[in-house]
């Protein structure tokens, strides 16, 4: 008995004695997410959707002055946009209950720009109930866009109208329930209906809308909010500087609370910043956010979508994806189709996490603790974590897969709760007794996947080269993805040379140019090849592990550029490259309009022109107002097309416009006005459409 005892006391002791000498866990590394923060971050992805009169107008924003009238869906259905949304994977919806047009999907009181004076439902309906209801019945959160700029509102721009905005955001805070996030778009001010003035009207976005105690008031009627806004006053979340859908490679969740918030803050975050500011990757199913029949054909592919992922919740933010309604008040079947097959990719990419309870072994691991061992990062528990010695800033973990395998894909986590560390890290995997690089990368953050060629290997290492402290890891994840198999871009230079890109460099190539639809039978892409005349390029990406292809390019050109010259110009390669990301650049010296002026060698029959801009983020000299003519001799010109290219700034997709044929011997595209108010002009690509 007396011998029993004796060996429960020392068995208790000695677990007392290990609970004492148990190291605490680092400490935390300001800044650190609030719980509002950290709920959202776990949402990963959700849908933004837009809807308004622009639907029914085929504007990208609408002016103010659009008729009441318009708005009459005969089919409009928002438990098809939550369904779809849920079947999709996503958790949540953000609405645009006012766009900047002014027009009110609910029916404020404090507007008759609203839903209640038109014809659907004979005034009685509200678009935001019904959807905040069906977000509901589907588990979905909700959340709303609002419009600061209001091109509608005649008091837009005084005090007044900073009043008429609180009191609709007090409206859609207390009335719809829980509100997940806010909206809160950055493009203000400019030309506008405002009530019957049509005029343009200039405001400070600095001091105009007060934000400070619009936030507070935010918060106070929804304790779990989030504000986004990009970056002039300090939200929960940051908008990532475009909306092409990705987020820069280094991404740091913090930001500086004061002072001016430029490009590279957005983009990548701020290393060392005093708040956790995360940041949201925005961006369309279609190149509008608005939906537009012509956009059809213009759906994004799985590959691309896939791509989209991997560039935001991949790169430690969180994914907000747009899918417009038709004007019948429904989603479009083919985006129905391709968020599921979106969804479906994901899945089938993720399937099987080859590193969930293999071996983990680790260099260093603090205090030699079990508590902080490898092997928590492979224990499928968010709440564990791996960690190094205080004051080590470095550390590597080893995984062994147990036999060789096949992977090419790598998720790594931080546990965040205790602040953004890792500055950055390298993975390698063993062959023949030796360490191999397959990448170096920065910053984790709350979620990081890597995408490589596959390797076969048993053993793969991660090391972490630098970090602000201890680095703390969560999880690892290691996975053996299809091939991305994406239509293949296809590009044609000037003279008429064409290249063919997959977006994985694994896939091999097939292609026509007879116009039938491309398989392995066809030719096999094994570099550049010369071509003449116009032209149709059909062509596949294919993987024949799976032999699975990708969806068809095909790719229409007009007559090769060869003859062409700017006139005035030097090096010009660039403007006819064919390559959509590599741009070409003239100055104007501070006089508008800056002329691109091209003798094409002859006569042509014109019927359009395609531009591309400079798609670098925000690419230096966008133009936003055009003018396009052409002439015979060089000399007399006639304006075949003028205007502007509406939302061009964020979204700086190919802009084509036509009109009647006629004859040209020379083209002069005039930039009237850049996004960045000066007369450098940037342009991927240019061409005509001819007859
Ligand atoms: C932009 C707006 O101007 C677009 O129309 C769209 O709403 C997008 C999400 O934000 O700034």
């Amino acid at each position: 008995m007396r011998k029993l005892f004796n060996s429960l006391t020392c068995s208790v002791m000695a677990m007392l004695m290990a609970a004492c000498a148990a190291p605490a866990g680092p400490e935390p590394m300001y800044p650190v997410p609030s719980e509002n923060q950290l709920r959202w971050q776990q949402m990963e992805y959700y849908a933004f959707i837009h809807y308004s009169l622009n639907t029914y107008t085929d504007q990208s924003w609408g002016y103010g002055d659009e008729a009441l009238e318009l708005f009459n869906p005969d089919s409009l259905d928002c438990r098809q946009w939550a369904r779809i949304c849920k079947e999709a994977g996503m958790k949540g919806v953000i609405f645009t209950a006012k766009h900047h047009c002014g027009f009110c999907m609910w029916p404020s009181e404090y507007t008759e720009y609203s839903v209640r004076n038109t014809p659907w439902k004979d005034g009685q309906g509200d678009v935001v109930r019904e959807l905040a209801d069906a977000c509901r019945e589907y588990g979905l959160e909700f959340g709303v866009y609002l419009s600061p700029w209001d091109r509608n509102h005649p008091y837009y721009g005084t005090p007044e109208y900073v009043e008429y905005f609180r009191n609709q955001l007090r409206e859609l805070l207390t009335n719809y329930g829980p509100i997940f996030e806010t909206w809160f778009d950055g493009a203000q001010g400019g030309t506008g209906y405002y009530g019957g003035a049509y005029e343009t009207r200039n405001i400070d976005a600095k001091t105009y809308y007060q934000w400070k105690d619009t936030f507070a008031m935010a918060r106070e009627l929804q304790p779990g909010i989030l504000i986004w806004n990009d970056g002039g006053d300090r939200g929960d979340l940051r908008w990532v500087g475009t909306e092409a859908g990705f987020v820069g490679e280094t991404n740091w969740s913090q930001l500086n609370k004061e002072g001016n918030v430029e490009w590279g803050m957005l983009h990548y975050g701020l290393e060392g910043g005093d708040s956790w500011v995360c940041a949201e990757v925005n961006t369309s199913i279609r190149p509008e956010w608005f939906y537009h029949e012509s956009e059809n054909t213009k759906v994004k592919t799985v590959p691309k979508l896939m791509e989209t992922y991997y560039h935001s919740v991949g790169r430690n933010a969180t994914l907000l994806l747009n899918v417009p309604i038709m004007p019948n008040g429904l989603i479009h079947p083919l985006d129905e189709e391709r968020l599921k097959a979106f969804a479906q990719a994901r899945e089938e990419a993720f399937a099987d996490n080859i590193a969930y309870k293999v071996g983990a072994s680790s260099d260093k691991v603090r205090g030699n603790s079990r508590r902080f061992a490898a092997p928590k990062v492979t224990d499928g528990k968010s709440e564990t974590y791996w960690t190094v010695e205080d004051g080590d800033k470095t550390g590597s973990i080893t995984l062994d897969l147990g036999k060789e395998m096949s992977f090419n894909r790598f998720l790594v986590q931080e546990y965040i709760r205790l602040g953004q560390r890792v500055r950055s890290f390298t993975i390698e995997y063993e062959q023949d007794g030796q360490w191999k690089k397959i990448m170096d990368a920065t910053t984790i953050g709350y979620k990081r996947i890597l995408y490589f060629p596959t390797v076969y290997s048993r053993y793969i290492r991660f090391t972490v080269a630098d970090s602000r402290a201890c680095p703390v890891i969560s999880n690892i994840e290691v996975y053996r993805a299809p091939q991305i198999l994406d239509a293949p871009a296809v590009w044609r230079h000037k003279d008429g040379k064409v290249s063919i890109h997959p977006a994985d460099s694994e896939s091999e190539v097939y292609y026509t140019l007879d116009g039938s639809v491309p398989t392995t039978a066809s030719f096999k892409y094994e570099g550049p090849f010369e071509t003449d005349g116009r032209i149709e390029v059909k062509a596949i990406a294919y993987e024949s592990a799976s032999r699975k292809s990708s969806p068809v390019t095909s790719a229409s050109f007009d007559l090769p550029r060869t003859d062409w010259k700017v006139i005035g110009a030097e090096e010009t390669e660039k403007l006819f490259d064919g390559d959509p990301v590599s741009a070409w650049h003239q100055n104007g010296n501070g006089k508008f309009p800056v002329p691109l002026t091209i003798d094409l060698g002859n006569s042509l029959n014109v019927k359009g022109f395609k531009y591309l801009p400079d798609p670098y983020i925000w690419g230096p000299g966008i133009i936003t107002h055009y003018s396009f003519e052409v002439s015979a001799d060089g000399r007399h010109w006639q304006v075949m097309s003028q205007g502007e290219f509406s939302n061009i700034k964020n979204n700086p997709v190919e802009q084509t416009k036509t009109f009647p044929v006629c004859k040209a011997r020379f083209v002069r595209f005039n930039a009237f006005a850049n996004t960045e108010n000066s007369t450098n002009i940037g342009y991927a690509e240019f061409n005509l459409i001819t007859e």
